[in-house]
Parts: C-alpha cells; sequence; structure tokens
C-alpha cells in the first residue's frame, strides 16, 4: 500500500476527524523523497500502522461542582507509538477537546520526540471539561477525579502525561497527588511537577524559551540575529508568555499577545515587569485589557495579532489559528520567519502560502519540542533521584534545540528540498523524526 492508499483509508476511515487527518497529510507530503528511497518502509507497511494508534482509552469523569450537583466529562487517553520509549505527551483540558483533537497530538508527538533524540514514544490525553469559571476547589476535584479513571492506564515506564492547554503546574500536583494516593509509589508518573517534589527546574519554561533557541539557530543559518527584530506573539498561556520572555532577553522587541477574547498591542514593545504582570494577570483568568490602563497599548476585542507589520511571528495559542487570509496578512507584512509555538495553528492552506512566499517555517514537532525534551529530562531526573540545576537544564535544552534545527536543516539539504538558502524545515523535521521511529518499527519486525 503507498503512502496516498494510506492517506486515502484515513480519510474514509475518519471523514469526521479533520484535524487528525491534516497532521497526517502533512507528514505524508513531506516523508515522500525519504519513503521513495528506502523501500522496505513500504514492503513492512510502516506509514499504514503508524496512522493507527496503539489503543484509545475513552472514560467518563464523574464529579461535582461547589453547588453539590453532578457533573459529567469525557476523558481520553490516546497511547499512539510507544517504538521508541514510553509513550508521552500532554493533557489538554478544554471545551474543544474531541477525538480528532487528540490524535492529532499523538500523532504530532510521535514524531516531535523522535526529534528530542531522547528515548520516548508518542501519546496525548485530556478532556472536554472547560476550566475557565470554575473555583480552585471544583478545579482539585475535577483533577482528581480524572486521575483516579487515568491512573488506571499509565505508569513511569509505559505512559508518562504532562500538561498543555488548561492544564499546568497546579492541575499536574493535583493529579500527581491522586496518582500516589492510589498507587502509593513515588516514581514521578507525569512531569511538569513542582519543584521540589520531582519536578525539573525550567520545565515551566521549557517550550517557550525552546522555541526561541530554535529561531535562533534559524536566523544564525541566514546569518541574521534576533536582536532588534519584531516579533508577534499570540496566545498569552504558558507558550506564549515564555517565548515572549526570551526574546525581550535576547534584544527583541515583542508587539503582541492574545487569549481567546482578542488581542493586546503594544508599540513599544513589552518588557520583563509587563510579561510578570500579563502572567500574575492570567493565572487569575482576568482580562488582558486591564494591561490599557496600567501600561498604555491598545485592545483589540476579538481580534488576532497578524495584522501588524513585523519580522517573525511565533503562533502559540492552538490549532489552525492562522488561515490562508491569515497568512497573507503576515507575508504582507513582512514576515520572514514563522516559529510554531503552539501544535499546528496554521491551516495547511496557510502553510502552503508561507512557504511560497519563502518565509522560513517551523513546524511545531521541531520547534516546541523544547517541551517535552525537559519532560523527558524530568523523568531521567526522577529515575536517579536526583535534580539537575536550571542551569544545567538550560544548556541541554540549547544543545537539543540546536540538534533538532541542524538535523531538520540537513535532511532538507540531503534530500534536495534546499533551495537557493531556503531551507526546508517541515520537510526535513518530518523526515528526520519518521526515519527514527521508522527504523525502530523495521528492528521490531511487525510487533509495534
Ligand atoms: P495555556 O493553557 O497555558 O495557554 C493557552 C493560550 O492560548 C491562552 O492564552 C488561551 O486563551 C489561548 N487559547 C487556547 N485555545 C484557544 C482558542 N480556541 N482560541 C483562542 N485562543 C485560545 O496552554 P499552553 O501555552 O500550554 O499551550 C499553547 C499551545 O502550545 C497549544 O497548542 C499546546 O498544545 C502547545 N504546546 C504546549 C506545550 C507545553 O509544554 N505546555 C508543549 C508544546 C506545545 P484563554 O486564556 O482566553 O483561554
Ligand atoms: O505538546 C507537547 O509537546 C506538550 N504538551 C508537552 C508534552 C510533555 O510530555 O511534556
Amino acid at each position: 500500500m503507498s503512502i496516498s492508499q494510506a492517506i486515502e483509508t484515513v480519510e474514509a476511515n475518519y471523514a469526521h476527524q479533520p484535524e487528525f487527518i491534516q497532521a497526517v497529510k502533512e507528514v505524508a507530503i513531506s516523508i515522500k523523497p525519504l519513503y521513495d528511497a528506502h523501500p522496505e518502509y513500504e514492503t513492512l507497511k510502516v506509514f499504514e500502522r503508524l496512522v493507527e494508534p496503539d489503543r484509545i482509552f475513552n472514560f467518563r469523569v464523574n464529579w461535582e461542582n461547589d453547588k453539590g450537583e453532578v457533573q459529567v466529562n469525557r476523558g481520553w487517553r490516546v497511547q499512539f507509538n510507544n517504538a521508541l520509549g514510553p509513550y508521552k505527551g500532554g493533557l489538554r483540558f478544554h471545551p474543544t477537546v474531541t477525538e480528532s483533537v487528540l490524535k492529532f497530538l499523538g500523532f504530532e508527538q510521535i514524531f516531535k520526540n523522535a526529534l528530542t533524540g531522547l528515548p520516548i514514544g508518542g501519546g496525548k490525553g485530556g478532556s472536554d471539561f472547560d476550566p475557565k469559571g470554575k473555583s480552585e476547589s471544583e478545579i482539585r476535584r475535577f483533577c482528581y477525579a480524572f486521575m483516579r479513571e487515568l491512573h488506571h492506564y499509565i505508569s513511569k515506564d509505559m505512559d508518562v502525561p504532562a500538561g498543555d492547554i488548561g492544564v499546568g503546574g497546579r492541575e499536574v500536583s493535583y493529579m500527581y497527588a491522586m496518582y500516589k494516593n492510589l498507587t502509593r509509589e513515588s516514581t514521578g508518573v507525569i512531569t511538569g511537577k513542582g519543584v521540589g517534589f520531582g519536578g525539573s527546574l525550567m520545565r515551566t519554561e521549557a517550550t517557550g524559551y525552546g522555541a526561541v533557541y530554535f529561531l535562533e539557530n534559524m536566523l544564525a543559518a541566514q546569518d541574521e540575529d534576533i536582536k532588534g527584530k519584531t516579533v508577534l506573539v499570540s496566545g498569552a498561556g504558558n507558550v506564549s508568555l515564555h517565548a515572549a520572555e526570551k526574546c525581550i532577553a535576547l534584544g527583541a522587541k515583542v508587539i503582541t499577545v492574545s487569549d481567546s477574547r482578542g488581542t493586546l498591542h503594544d508599540t513599544s514593545g513589552f518588557t520583563q515587569e509587563k510579561i510578570d504582570w500579563l502572567k500574575a494577570q492570567k493565572a487569575q483568568n482576568k482580562p488582558l485589557v486591564d494591561y490599557v490602563d496600567k501600561f498604555g497599548g491598545e485592545w483589540l476585542d476579538g481580534k488576532k495579532p497578524w495584522q501588524f507589520k513585523a519580522d517573525i511571528a511565533i503562533p502559540s495559542a492552538t490549532q489552525n489559528e492562522i488561515n490562508e487570509d491569515e497568512a497573507k496578512q503576515l507575508v504582507n507584512n513582512g514576515v520572514k520567519y514563522v516559529v510554531e509555538g503552539a501544535n499546528m495553528p496554521l491551516t495547511a492552506e496557510a502553510i502552503d502560502h508561507v512557504r511560497e512566499h519563502r518565509v522560513h517555517y517551523a513546524p511545531g514537532k521541531a520547534a516546541n519540542a523544547g517541551g517535552v525534551a525537559v519532560s523527558a529530562l524530568e523523568m531521567s531526573q526522577n529515575s536517579v533521584r536526583q535534580y539537575n540545576t536550571f542551569e544545567q537544564v538550560d544548556q541541554q535544552l540549547k544543545n537539543i534545540m540546536k540538534d533538532i534545527h541542524d538535523g531538520a536543516a540537513g535532511a532538507s539539504e540531503e534530500y534536495g528540498q534546499t533551495d537557493n538558502g531556503y531551507i526546508d524545515y517541515m520537510a526535513g523535521a518530518n523526515m528526520v523524526g519518521f526515519k527514527r521511529v521508522a527504523d525502530a518499527l523495521l528492528a521490531y519486525g511487525i510487533l509495534n
């Protein structure tokens, strides 16, 4: 069965899962030169095997709200592929979570995790629970209830979750507490734990910082520097604010952040003080518009950040937040680098548009791999029951992001995808990630 036949099968079987189909097609298109050079992948039906998860657990989560009313949510864990190591990937709590969303995230995670060069397979999970407007005790009760179900399916050497949208250090700690309560094990079965009870220093910052380290490597490959560049960031969560913070520390000017309500635009650029204020504001679930009274700038209700002139865009909110028209805006506004902090923030048409216009484009599975990489470092620290320092982890993260960059750029060159200095990071990253997983599958025969 060829890759195109495999896509047809996925489209026929999962017509109701558009996000998953989008993620599969991107990988399929990218790996064609590699696949053609290795007939053994076809013989052992490697791609066909990879698009079907090992298994998906789907469970009900009952919990009680502050009024004592019983609430029912849906929960999932997608164990996609463990060829390279334990299933690894975050948990997302957001009302838009569906099996399609978690399958696309789990599929991407397989190749992202392979790119880190660390021994981790791919998985993802979550719930359609909406944390917005919930009290602290409701969040706690939900996290306990969620883990009461999830704990049946995970363990430290088999499946290790972490955070994602709607799940940060607070939620991870509640879930870890329930896991410990049920199993009496202190093995660090989930990453992103609080520092002091197993969490790694720098895990909180790792995704955003890592994306900016990746960007620095992209710029260096074009003999450019981040200093003085203007940056558009979307989102105002973990990834966005840490990406913005690192850009600012390195001398760039970040002029936007956003959330589901609209965009905050500050022509004078955010400072560390302003970012600290934004972190505190979002942690209390308060509106970004309050910023304008305190620091100036403008609030654009219901708008996205892509209408402003800039050099670099780091979309860091959610999937498909940039469509083709918005990609045109970016190109027209002079953006030369798009670095995906979020997972799949560009639609397929938007990706085509930026690449056709020679905008250097770093796909999420390469650019945002710093988060899961530091999660894997947390797992190894837990195994030896020791902590590394912030500086040690930061240096490891920088090395990993450079390796991912250089590997993707190298594969782009090797397979003839680099055109007159334009590096095809999408093709390169997908080929490197795919090759590592595919070669493990070949070595295993037909198990896995
Ligand atoms: P957070 O929950 O910390 O922040 C998410 C941000 O994106 C919030 O500002 C939120 O706005 C906004 N957002 C979420 N959904 C939507 C939507 N449907 N429309 C508009 N805005 C939205 O999540 P993270 O920062 O952790 O995750 C952001 C992205 O990065 C996701 O794609 C995630 O998969 C990816 N990622 C995260 C990693 C991590 O380590 N956390 C690692 C790698 C990738 P509001 O506050 O209004 O809800
Ligand atoms: O999308 C991602 O890579 C994450 N949400 C982080 C996963 C992890 O296991 O740290």
